[in-house]
Order: structure tokens, then sequence, then C-alpha cells
């Protein structure tokens, strides 16, 4: 019996090794040994995480429509799905439909209408922000003047929100009515806001620090000390215009292109 199991050592070349190995290891410090189960057990759980985060970011298929009342959004939600013209009511609760992008993958995502009213947007926006891949952030661009105000708090509140900045969906916002005549452009809209919300940042923040006596739970919008500029968010801001109702009225096409091309990149 012990004569086999000689037999069987010798035959397995890799004996020798085998036990300097062991005897090495046993020569080590045990506080190394740990170090190295620990480094090991590290890179999996990074692993681990990594693959679940690259994931959740794939499940994220929502394309939400946001903004103030009336600035168009119900009606670029049918331009969009069938290129028909509606005449839109009040919404007062969310509706969705598949959207599919214009692009060789053909991909699907979720349109979402979310309704305008100030007394229902906060409620709405809470469920689906989290599955956002992207946010149509809509503008009325022929009355903006007298909104900027209350479109800089919005886009402000949508920003600085916790979990959108830690999923980063791409912001498009779309500078509709463009087939009005005294319609801001694009540029325009991006620098007034862009001043807006620069000093929108710090009324907001000495108010929240006075209130709590603590600045860590809020974010600050873009870089300190500098001018506040979209560039300088983590997510991607893009300023498009469009024209839901399109320059031939009710019976001609959308002018949506800018923003089918954004929503194909996505
Ligand atoms: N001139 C013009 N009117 C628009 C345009 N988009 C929407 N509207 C009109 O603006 C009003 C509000 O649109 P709606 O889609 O209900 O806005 P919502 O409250 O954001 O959903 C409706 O009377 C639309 O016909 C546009 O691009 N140009
Ligand atoms: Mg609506």
């Amino acid at each position: 019996m012990g004569e086999k199991a000689d037999v069987q050592m010798a035959q397995n070349p890799f004996e020798p090794y085998v036990e300097s190995l062991r005897q090495q290891l046993e020569e080590q410090d045990p506080v190394f040994l740990i170090g190295v189960v620990v480094a090991l057990a590290v890179v999996i759980i990074t692993f681990v995480f990594l693959k679940y985060f690259l994931t959740s970011k794939t499940v994220r298929s929502a394309v939400l429509l946001v903004g103030l009342c009336d600035s168009g959004k119900t009606l670029l939600f049918s331009r969009l799905l069938s290129g028909k013209f509606k005449r839109t009511q009040t919404s007062i609760t969310d509706s969705s439909a598949p959207y599919k992008a214009k692009n060789d993958r053909g991909s699907t995502w979720t349109l979402i209408d979310l309704p305008g009213h100030d007394s229902l947007r906060p409620q709405y926006l809470e469920k689906f922000k989290s599955a956002a891949r992207a946010i149509v952030f809509v503008v009325d661009s022929a009355i903006f003047q007298k909104e900027v105000r209350d479109v800089a708090e919005f886009l402000y509140n949508l920003l600085t929100d916790p979990v959108i900045s830690r999923n980063t969906p791409a912001v498009l916002v779309a500078c509709n009515k463009q087939d009005v005549t005294m319609a801001k452009s694009a540029k325009l809209i991006q620098q007034q806001l862009e001043k807006e919300l620069n000093t929108l940042r710090v009324t907001r923040s000495a108010a929240l620090s006075s209130q709590d006596g603590s600045v860590g739970r809020s974010l600050y919008l873009g870089r300190k000390g500098k001018d506040f500029e979209f560039s300088q968010l983590p997510l991607k801001v893009e300023f498009l215009e469009c024209s839901a109702r399109g320059s031939k009225g009710e019976e001609g096409d959308a002018d949506v292109e800018k923003l089918e091309r954004s929503l194909a990149k996505l």
C-alpha cells in the first residue's frame, strides 16, 4: 500500500514543486496570506459590482418628457410616436408608449409624457427618474423670456437631484415652438439659463446651509468659483431647436428632426 503511494508520487512531476510551494507558504507570515486573500476578494467583488452597474445601465430605457405646463410635451409625444397632430388636453396622468429610435440598432425606448402641472410634477418625476435614460426638457421658446425664472428652477431641481446626478441620463433641452416668429433661439436660451442657474445655485445653497447648517447633502451645481456652464456638469446637456407644430400648421409635418437624431444616439 505504502509502495503504491510512493510510485504515484514519483509519477507526478509537479509533486516536488507543489511541496516546495506549500513549504514556502507555511514559512510566510500569516498576515501576508490574509492580505493576499483579502486582495483577491476585493478584486472579485469589484468585478461583480461593475457587472451589476453596467447591466443596470442597460435596463434604463425610459425617455421622459418634462417641462412647464403648455411647453408642448404632449404634442411632441404624439408627434414622435405617430407624426400626427393632436389637440391636446391638459394631462393629469402620465402616458407612456414604446418609441422606436431612428437608428440601425433599432433601439426602442419607452417614451413617457409627464404631466406639467406644478402640483403633480414632483410625484411623477419621483416615479420615473430612476428609469430615465434620457430626459427631454421641453421649453416654450415663444414665451421663454417670461418664464425664464421658472424654467431655471425646474432645471435646477432636476440637475441637482441625487438620483439623476448619479445615473447621469442625457438631458436634451428641446427649445420648442420655433415656428413662432418671436421664438428665442436655442443658443440664447442656453446662455440665459446658464446665467440664471449661476445665481440660483448661490441662493439655493445659501438657503440650505442657513436652514440646517450643513451643505453636505445638497449638490453644488457646476464648478465652484467659476461662472456656471452646462459643460461643467457630469451629465451631457444638449440644446436643440424643434417645433412640434411645424411651420405648415396642423396638417403639415412637425419639425423634430434634431430631436429624433439625438434620441437615435442614446
Ligand atoms: N406654435 C406652436 N404651438 C405648439 C407647439 N407645440 C405645442 N404647441 C401648442 O401649445 C399648447 C400646449 O401643448 P401641450 O402639448 O398640451 O403642452 P404640455 O402642457 O407641455 O403637454 C397646445 O395648444 C399646442 O398645440 C409648437 O411647436 N408651436
Ligand atoms: Mg401635456
